[in-house]
């Protein structure tokens, strides 16, 4: 469902995809105007029905030009592309460099300066898990990421907050600083892990049977796992096997492994972050 581009020139791109977006219309007009012409004179009903067809195909395609401003490596990234491949919505990845962000960036999210945003049809939505809930919301004939329940939705919710607010600042200092603070850092981080893999428990998923909101929150940081292991001296599978196990299992979908960085190769951006920022 991705196509991909990995420019981060935004005043070459406008034109193109403004001439591209034309071309697709003209097209599409093009072929409306000649099944009009088919089916009026000829006045044959399988003209009309493939008019139909034909418009109902060129609106849905008018309203649904979703851009991803993304950036391979991110987990709140990985978010976004898991929500999107699990609801089958084609978009267009627009690979930013966060160290030269584009104008599109600084003007889509002027806030946080951030990425993901998604843009649909050419309106921003911004933060991963607002975003990934607009996409549950507007693509609503796919099966729901979050529970209907209001309890189990609020639940939900809670989980993905405490991912956020507790384990992704805790993880971030285990790797992003030395001395004392990467102590108490990886004490914190196992505490984490603890939780996590209690309110797990015997499921097969956070969210039971199937894969679901706090899922798609949590397995973009499977990615971080080897490094957390790795700078934190301990073994994810001898500690977490409940986590490990969840996050193979998550793997095993084609959403989650498509969207999904290989945890090395994070390791190793991990490691040139540290010694950009002169830690080790
Ligand atoms: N809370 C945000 C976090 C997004 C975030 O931290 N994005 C990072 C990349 S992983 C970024 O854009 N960093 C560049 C910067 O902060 O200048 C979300 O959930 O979307």
């Amino acid at each position: 469902m991705l196509t991909n581009d990995a420019s981060n020139d935004n005043k070459s791109e406008a034109p193109r995809n403004s001439r591209e977006a034309e071309h697709s219309t003209k097209d599409s007009c093009s072929a409306i105007n000649s099944c009009f012409r088919l089916s009026s004179t000829l006045q044959i009903e399988e003209g009309n029905k493939l008019l139909r067809k034909i418009l109902i195909l060129f609106v849905q395609q008018m309203a649904n030009e979703v851009v991803l401003l993304d950036f391979e490596t991110s987990p709140f990234a990985t978010r976004v592309r898991i929500a999107l491949e699990e609801k089958g919505i084609e978009y267009k990845s627009k690979v930013e460099d966060l160290s030269n962000k584009s104008s599109t960036l600084l003007k889509m999210n002027p806030v946080n300066q951030q990425i993901p945003v998604l843009i649909h049809n050419g309106r921003p939505i911004c933060e991963s898990m607002i975003i990934v809930q607009y996409i549950d919301e507007v693509w609503s004939h796919k099966p729901s990421l979050l529970p209907s329940d209001p309890y189990r939705r609020a639940h939900a919710r809670f989980w993905a907050d405490y991912i956020d607010k507790k384990m992704y600042p805790t993880g971030k200092n285990l790797w992003a600083s030395k001395g004392e603070l990467k102590e108490s850092s990886k004490k914190e981080l196992i505490q984490c892990f603890k939780i996590l893999e209690e309110e797990l428990g015997d499921k097969l998923y956070f969210g039971d049977e199937s894969f679901g909101y706090i899922d798609l929150a949590f397995i973009s940081f499977y990615s971080l796992f080897y490094t957390f292991e790795t700078l934190g001296n301990w073994s994810m599978a001898a500690e977490f096997p409940k986590l490990v196990e969840w996050g193979e299992r998550c793997l095993r979908k084609e959403s989650v492994s498509k969207s999904t960085s290989d945890q090395k190769e994070v390791y190793e951006v991990v490691l040139q972050i540290k010694q950009e920022l002169g830690i080790e």
